[in-house]
């Protein structure tokens, strides 16, 4: 055997072990508020990194391609059986490798090249798998987006309604990805079963506050639910499908594999399954209590310095906000990189009728999952506030920004990661 194939990654590899370390400094040493984000346990890593990663399995527990299977169907049925158990679901496919690759599957299943979707739109806090022109979404399928009304910047069920009964889609979309309000999603399967359109709920920034009940379900409501498993549920980066039928799950299986997929990632599998039984204990309700919390605690400071908030406020784990009236002339992009140098985390992010390009903004989306995960309260969301408005007041004074960065090393300093 090649001798460096036993030795440890900063022998056998300095330039690669260093990268992996300047990356742990970096978020160990930064105020991560991208909604979508957050660190994982040392248990999630573990089985992440885990020899499963060796190891091809294609097809189901008890129906695979290949042989020596014995312990990969055993973690996938693992995997299914306790996100069954967390969202109190009939049907599971662990496989999808993202949150891309389950709407991708759940589309094959439900349409044909040329169908109707009606989705949130994008710029009004929606997904690119949602139909944006440049992905598979838009390319295939025909579009017609809702959004959200003007004075409310909230979804409005009679909107969505009226372009439901005129366009007939063959799916409706439901769920999103830069979104701080609740989703009805009951009034979504009316409107769905009145035109005759199935729907699909993508929970992928809200499954951890679905899991523990603190938003409404979609599951067993909706014809298909998608998720990632990384976001508030703090699981590996990877995706799962849920459905309520027998029909809809072997239509589901099919197109997961062998109809968009092929070989499924076993060590992700196993890492799902182990986030999932997190999930499954009493402290991560306690958890996603606490990012709602903070979420309400971080708003509310931001407000307090001035700006506004897309839709006045969050019911969730994210906030829009407006940077306008606190700084009239900041894109969301020049704040993200000042932020960043100061070493708060960020995404620009598209306000409701935005009058700049995507690539500028006029907002910011902050979200609260990655800070709770590191034991913070609102006590530190309302310095974290304060903060993020030093930084974007500061702009390009560097003295003003260092001590901003001083102070956030010191609040990363008192909240290590759990597995610094
Ligand atoms: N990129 C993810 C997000 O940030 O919301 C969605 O896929």
């Amino acid at each position: 055997m090649a001798n460096h194939l036993a030795l440890p990654l900063t022998e056998t590899d300095p330039e690669a072990a260093a990268i992996i370390r300047h990356e742990e400094d970096r978020q160990q040493n930064t105020l991560e508020l991208i909604a979508s984000e957050n660190h994982v346990s040392l248990a999630v890593r573990t089985a992440n990194a885990s020899v499963f990663t060796n190891k091809y399995a294609e097809g189901y527990p008890g129906k695979r391609y290949y042989g020596g299977c014995v312990n990969m169907d055993v973690v996938e049925d693992l995997a299914r059986e306790r996100a069954k158990k967390l969202f109190n679901a009939a049907f599971v496919n662990v496989q999808p490798h993202s949150g891309a690759q389950a709407n991708v599957a759940v589309y094959c299943a439900a349409l044909k090249p040329g169908d109707t979707i009606l989705s949130l739109d994008l710029a009004h806090g929606g997904h690119l798998t949602h139909g944006l022109k440049v992905n598979f979404s838009g390319a295939w399928f025909n579009i017609v987006p809702y959004g959200v009304e003007k004075e409310t910047e909230q979804v409005s069920m009679d909107t969505v309604r009226k372009l439901a009964l005129e366009h007939k889609p063959q799916l409706i979309i439901c769920g999103a990805s830069a979104y701080p309000r609740m989703i009805d999603f009951t009034a979504f399967a009316e409107i769905a079963t009145e035109c005759g359109a199935r729907l699909m709920a993508d929970i992928a920034h809200i499954a951890g506050l679905i899991a523990v009940g603190l938003h409404p379900t979609s599951i067993g409501i909706a014809d298909f639910t998608t998720t990632t498993t990384h976001k508030t549920l703090r699981g590996p980066r990877g995706g799962m499908i849920f459905c309520n039928t027998e029909d809809d799950f072997k239509l589901i299986n099919r197109w997961v594999f062998p109809g968009t997929q092929g070989g499924p990632l076993m060590h992700t599998i196993t890492a799902k399954a182990v986030a999932f039984g997190e999930a499954l204990r009493p402290d991560f309700k306690e958890y996603q209590q606490q990012i709602v919390n903070n979420a309400q605690a971080l708003a509310e400071g931001l407000k307090s310095h001035g700006y506004r908030l897309v839709s006045g406020g969050t019911d969730n784990h994210l906030m829009l906000v407006d940077l306008r009236d606190v700084h009239p002339d900041l894109t969301g992009k020049q704040a993200e990189a000042w932020l960043e140098v100061a070493g708060i985390i960020t995404n620009k992010n598209m306000i409701p009728f935005d009058e700049r390009k995507p690539t500028q903004t006029s907002g910011l989306r902050l979200g609260t999952p990655a800070l709770t995960t590191r034991g913070m309260k609102e006590a530190e969301m309302k310095a974290v506030a304060g903060l993020i408005h030093r930084a974007l007041s500061a702009g390009d004074d560097e003295a003003a920004t260092a001590k901003v960065r001083s102070d956030v090393l010191d609040l990363c300093g008192q909240f290590p990661l759990p597995h610094a």
